[in-house]
């Protein structure tokens, strides 16, 4: 398997298509265990702390998590105008919940993981939530996040995706099926959000995601983020329900997240995307 820690570089390298790899120097392998879902391991790198592997993949280093978190929370948080309640799907690190409360409007969040073990050792080990997971205003459910929102009765104004890689357990969070299912969970306004891999390496998931999101959402909006950790740039892809422009945000709300990535006030520079992918983007 090319996958994987390399003993003699002593570092975690996660292989991408056509040999592309993003690496850690490791300090120390901590442990790695199979969970009921997948295989969990966790590094002490030497210079991004603490590196979080779910089957082979990269989910965080500790050091620069929040290049991922922000670009994914906040400007759907900023570009709708009073966001109270907040469905995460995913983000069993507690990342993406820590975000979100960070802003004021927000009255609920349910956090639906479907692997308990990553939430555990990430309370454990990572301390990524920061209080979050202890705030009254979130609930988390250990669960199917497809099932659960097949199922939502309730509405909610924003809707975070925050999934590993379209294979395995997380493949149907890329369907028009599921994207049906939570537009059906958005109230009358609304927006969606899901990470969709790297443009340059994972662009056909990425064209495939777009084509099925565009089939449900009144308008589909893509940018792309330096993340580290992770082959850059980063996709994401935004639905909308109702009337809401995605090209602007709310200032004025922005001033007290505190935040070191993602810049509102340039937002505008958040849609850049190379030309040949927004070519085959368009063509989709
Ligand atoms: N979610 C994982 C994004 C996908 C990473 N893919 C990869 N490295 N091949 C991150 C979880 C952080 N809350």
């Amino acid at each position: 398997m090319l996958m994987g820690f390399n003993d003699k570089e002593r570092a975690f390298i996660e292989w991408y298509p056509r040999g592309y790899g993003v690496g850690f120097k490791v300090k120390e392998r901590l442990f790695e265990i199979q969970t009921k879902y997948q295989r969990l391991e966790l590094y002490e790198t030497e210079g991004f702390g603490k590196l979080l592997v779910l089957d082979g993949t990269v989910q965080l280093v500790e050091i620069g998590e929040e290049s991922y978190h922000e670009p994914l929370v906040h400007p759907v948080m900023l570009a709708h105008p009073n966001p109270k309640s907040v469905l995460v799907i995913g983000g069993g690190d507690g990342g993406t919940l820590r975000e979100v409360l960070k802003h004021k409007t927000v009255e609920k969040v349910v956090m639906v993981e479907i692997d308990d073990a990553v939430i555990e050792v990430s309370k454990l080990y990572l301390n990524i939530d920061r209080g979050a997971f202890d705030d009254p205003r979130a609930k988390v459910i250990v669960g199917d996040g497809v099932e659960y929102i097949k199922n939502a009765k309730e509405k909610f104004d924003v809707v975070i995706i925050d999934s590993t890689d379209p294979v395995g357990p997380a493949r149907m969070l890329f369907s028009e099926e599921f994207y049906k299912n939570v537009y059906n969970a958005l109230d009358e306004k609304g927006l969606m959000i899901t990470q969709a891999g790297s443009v340059y390496l994972f662009t056909n998931e990425l064209l495939d995601a777009h084509r099925e999101m565009k089939k449900v959402f009144e308008r589909v909006y893509y940018f792309s983020f330096p993340v580290i950790g992770y082959a850059s740039p980063w996709s994401f892809l935004v639905g909308i329900k109702g009337s809401i422009d995605f090209t602007k945000v709310d200032l004025k709300r922005a001033e007290s997240l505190n935040l070191t990535y993602y810049d509102p006030e340039r937002h505008e520079a958040l849609f850049q995307m190379p030309k040949y992918i927004r070519e085959l983007l368009e063509g989709s």
